[in-house]
């Protein structure tokens, strides 16, 4: 298609939404006719790559996840669908830039971070690679909320993104599935014949929107089915009743469903709304999949040849007690053969270590939401614990531990491990964690199905959309291959020594941190100097990832530049961007204890010029679309053994940022790819973890003897202006369960390395170009195609003819 030709299409589009000429247009309306002609083009494709695959008999991947965090859709499905370019001189040549335009999307933050971010950017592995592939969630009408911070507080608004978010939505309501919640279950006999019925529930309808996310190079499409909770219909008889109290309470509470996205991250809330909201997301796609199944095929039997099921996280455990029920009661099929059905059809993923995470619903709350469900649970536990008893004879320890009910709770994690045939985790590191740890039983018993892939992204949201200079660069070096398959990145590996060409690249970094501080000062008014070191770190607010590491190395660096005004120091701009969930009180206080030293130093006529700390509200999927390019150190300094992998690191390393990190999750696999020279690696690793905790770790022992660490933490302690931040630094000196003590000595020599090495402008240039040429093997392309070889045994959609 020609520029002349989109520009067509986009007038077209002009006048039958709006009646308005391009050249009058408001950039919301052509934001909005951009959006509408993509979606249109993107379900086509579906339709078409849909029935190439039902043609084929293909294997059908189905993700069911709680969250996907989509970000903005409008430039990445120009890009894929191969209209970027002729859009943008379509809109230059009436004078738009077409930046603006793509400014006018909301984010649609439907997750909470690398969790859901992970399930967005499979979405658009599946379709790059051609895997048949559909996403199922919930269509939140409030997302992540919004971050304001008001005197170093963090203040959360509500995230009302469907106004402009919509349009990317096609409404799909005659294939609403009802969900069934709460009353009683009575067992019937009728001629013989056994069956179950359900009394005094409460319907919830399901009522899909999709959304597409187009492959690259126009392969194949994924769509995302989004399902939002409607009341069945009003309760006319209450209403006729003189009940218009119940009537109407009946209406919202069914709709309070798909309200609101839970924001918290590696951490439970065991709230009975967000059992619901489990049941209905599970509910509402099984009952989707089985009718898509039988609809080809017009049976059940050969469900596991032609479908996977990945359960991402225990989330949406519910979906298998929900397809037993399926196969139960509604198709009459025996225990054994669902049973033997679902191991077949169900993989699990496991994405977080920490124990505030393992998902456990109270008994007597779980069978008074879902009693059907819980009959079938109590059924697969009796049956779990029978065979258990005959791998582990006696082992009565063993078994209640492994049991999927227990101290009157029913385990998701339990129930996702004996039935899935593939449980995996997502970094070598972590995959090997919980074989030893977490799920180690479960290994003994079946350890065949655990396997491990690493996380990848959507590098091309990133690379081509996010850094055109850098791409400027790669063409004229390596070609274009990277941009179908970033293996071909390692071409770059030949440059190392080149020096044009790492004068090139810090050249494109300057350029790239300018653009950024340009940004930044635009939209919050904020000054950084490019010509300082961009040191960032950007990902949710948590103890464990130790945001509060890197602050008292910016207290030990301040006390040290006021003590030596003319040390030698190159200029340093620390970044940092963050969420904290809203009920955790230290998350909170690690944002203003951050927020409250940027001021003190940024302030200081006698450090600013050396130093300056910026706190970023509301980091979110486009802003580090604008950071990553600009970024120069990627911080991943998470205590060994804690974080599962890490994605935000990839998206740094492929901007050809350094790592100053610990070896935790993917940091492990980004330094053996990149070379362990080319990182700056630090802090004790998860064996030196463990045995510190075995022989009972103590902070104090790290900090008696250490002037810069106590003077570090005396002066947060006894803070300035009125303030302080003894919450902070007394966990710090008593319990620290994130060990930020024990590493902080070995964090300050990589921080001092970092300083040495960013001096040899040409060295540095080197690790960068060792970094984003080994970046390729964390495409998110290369996850999906692990996960279909070795999990869902699917092949892409057969192409040609
Ligand atoms: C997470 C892990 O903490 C990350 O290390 C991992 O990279 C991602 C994706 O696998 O999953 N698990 C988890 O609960 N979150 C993760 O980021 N949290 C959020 O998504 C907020």
């Amino acid at each position: 298609m020609t520029s002349k030709e989109f520009g067509k299409l986009l007038q077209d589009k002009l006048t039958s939404e709006y009646g308005v000429e391009l050249s009058v247009a408001s950039n919301q309306q052509i934001y909005r006719s951009l959006a509408l002609i993509c979606r249109q083009m993107m379900s086509e494709n579906h339709k078409k790559f849909q029935s190439k695959a039902i043609g084929t008999g293909t294997k059908q991947v189905y993700y069911l996840c709680m969250e996907f965090l989509m970000g903005r859709s409008l430039k990445t499905s120009l890009l894929n669908l191969g209209l970027d370019e002729v859009a943008k001189k379509a809109l230059s040549d009436a004078d738009i830039n077409i930046d603006s335009i793509f400014e006018e999307e909301p984010d649609a933050g439907l997750g909470n971070g690398g969790l859901g971010r992970l399930a967005a950017c499979y979405l658009d592995g599946m379709a790059t690679t051609g895997i048949c592939g559909t996403g199922y969630s919930i269509l939140y009408e409030y997302g992540i909320f919004k971050q304001k911070i008001v005197d170093g507080w963090q203040q959360e608004r509500a995230d009302n993104w469907l106004p402009g978010g919509q349009v990317w939505l096609q409404s799909h309501p005659d294939q609403a599935v009802e969900v069934r919640f709460d009353g009683e279950i009575h067992e019937n006999w009728d001629k013989g014949f056994h069956y179950i019925q359900h009394t005094n529930y409460n319907s919830v309808m399901a009522v899909p929107s999709d959304m597409y996310v187009q492959g690259y190079d126009g392969k194949g499409v994924a769509k995302l089915r989004l399902w939002q909770a409607k009341a069945p219909d009003f309760d006319m008889s209450s209403f006729s009743l003189g009940n218009y109290n119940t009537a109407m309470s009946k209406n919202a509470n069914a709709e309070l469903i798909s309200k609101v996205l839970y924001p918290n991250d590696n951490h439970v809330e065991g709230k009975i709304l967000r059992l619901r909201q489990q049941y209905f997301l599970s509910a509402a796609s099984i009952g989707d999949i089985v009718q898509n199944h039988l609809s080809s095929y017009a049976t059940l039997e050969n469900l596991p040849d032609k479908v996977a099921i990945q359960l991402n996280d225990t989330h949406p455990t519910l979906a298998i007690p929900e397809m037993m029920r399926i196969l139960l009661d509604e198709c009459g099929f025996g225990w054994d053969k669902a049973f033997d059905i679902c191991q077949k059809v169900f993989s699990y993923t496991n994405h977080t270590v920490m124990a505030e995470a393992l998902e456990k619903w109270n008994v007597d709350i779980f069978k008074m939401t879902l009693p059907r469900i819980y009959q079938i649970v109590v059924e697969m536990d009796r049956r779990a614990r029978a065979e258990l008893e005959k791998v582990f004879p006696g082992d009565k320890g063993k078994i209640d531990y492994m049991a999927l009910i227990g101290d009157n709770q029913v385990r998701m994690a339990n129930i996702c491990a004996y039935t899935a045939n593939s449980i995996n985790g997502v970094s070598k590191l972590h995959s090997q964690i919980i074989k030893d740890s977490v799920f180690h039983d479960y290994y003994l018993f079946k350890p065949q199905a655990f396997k491990n892939v690493t996380n990848g992204i959507a590098y091309r949201r990133w690379l081509l959309a996010s850094n055109p200079g850098l791409c400027k660069l790669l063409d004229e070096t390596i070609g274009d291959g990277y941009k179908h398959d970033a293996s071909d990145l390692s071409k770059l590996n030949k440059f190392e020594n080149d020096k044009t060409v790492l004068k090139q690249l810090n050249a494109i970094k300057l350029e790239n941190k300018k653009n950024f501080a340009n940004y930044l000062s635009k939209s919050t008014g904020q000054v950084i100097d490019p010509n300082s070191i961009f040191d960032c770190q950007v990902k949710r607010m948590h103890e464990y990832k130790r945001q509060h590491l890197n602050a008292l190395n910016i207290a030990a660096q301040y006390l040290y530049l006021k003590e030596n005004p003319n040390a030698d120091f190159i200029p340093k701009t620390y970044i940092f961007g963050a969420k904290a969930a809203p009920g955790y009180y230290m998350a909170k206080q690690m944002i203003r204890m951050i927020c409250k030293l940027g001021d003190l130093i940024n302030n200081d006529p006698a450090v600013r010029d050396k130093l300056r700390v910026v706190y970023l509200e509301e980091y979110c999927v486009s802003l580090s679309e604008h950071l990553m390019p600009a970024a120069e150190v990627s911080e991943q300094i998470s205590l060994a053994g804690t974080e599962a992998s890490g994605t935000g690191n990839m998206k740094f390393m492929l901007n050809g940022a350094i790592t100053l990190g610990t070896l935790d999750g993917a940091n492990v696999e980004i330094a053996d790819a990149a070379g362990k020279e080319n990182e700056l690696i630090f802090g004790m690793l998860t064996p030196e973890v463990n045995n510190l905790k075995q022989v009972g770790y103590h902070p104090n022992a790290f900090i008696m003897g250490d002037d810069v660490a106590n003077n570090a933490l005396n002066f947060l302690e006894r803070g300035w202006n009125g303030e302080n931040f003894h919450e902070v630094t007394e966990n710090l000196r008593s319990s620290d369960p994130y060990m930020v003590m024990a590493d902080f000595k070995d964090y300050r020599r990589a921080q001092a390395d970092l300083q040495k090495l960013y001096a040899d402008r040409e060295k540095w240039a080197h690790m960068s170009l060792k970094n984003i040429a080994n970046s390729g093997i964390f495409s998110a392309d290369r996850s999906v195609l692990d996960y279909a070889h070795d999990i869902w045994y699917a092949s892409p959609v057969p192409m040609g003819k």
